[in-house]
């Protein structure tokens, strides 16, 4: 049985088992594993974070798959991401959206008729 003692930072904590002391650091960045021995193999331009734990990659917006390699489909993937009179065009990592013909943005970025 041990017991956690204090968090002294962000990512550093204490542990006493029976009367020994360990000091438990969090892995750096893009390593993950009981021993912080497994490197992540998230891209990391496109990851917010690689799990500590698991080594799960968290994508950022735009970015999808186990390594946040494979684009997201904003067009296609679930719900109108453009809005009423306009079209949504994929790119590579986010999307556009145009106003259809006879249609102008207006002040709210919706597409208001000319
Ligand atoms: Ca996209």
């Amino acid at each position: 049985m041990y017991l956690v003692y204090k968090t002294l930072t962000y990512n550093e904590l204490i542990i006493y088992i029976c009367g020994i002391t360990i000091k438990c650091l969090a892995c750096t960045q893009w390593f993950w594993g009981e021993e912080c021995e497994n490197a992540c193999t998230c891209d990391d331009a496109k990851t917010s974070f690689c799990n500590k734990t698991n080594g799960f990659c968290s994508c950022v917006s735009g970015w999808k798959g186990e390594n946040c390699t494979e684009n997201v489909d904003e067009c296609h993937d679930g719900g109108n991401k453009c809005g009423r009179n306009s079209t949504c065009n994929d790119t590579i990592g986010s999307y556009t959206c145009a106003c259809d013909e006879g249609y102008q943005k207006n002040n709210n970025d919706s597409c208001k008729g000319q």
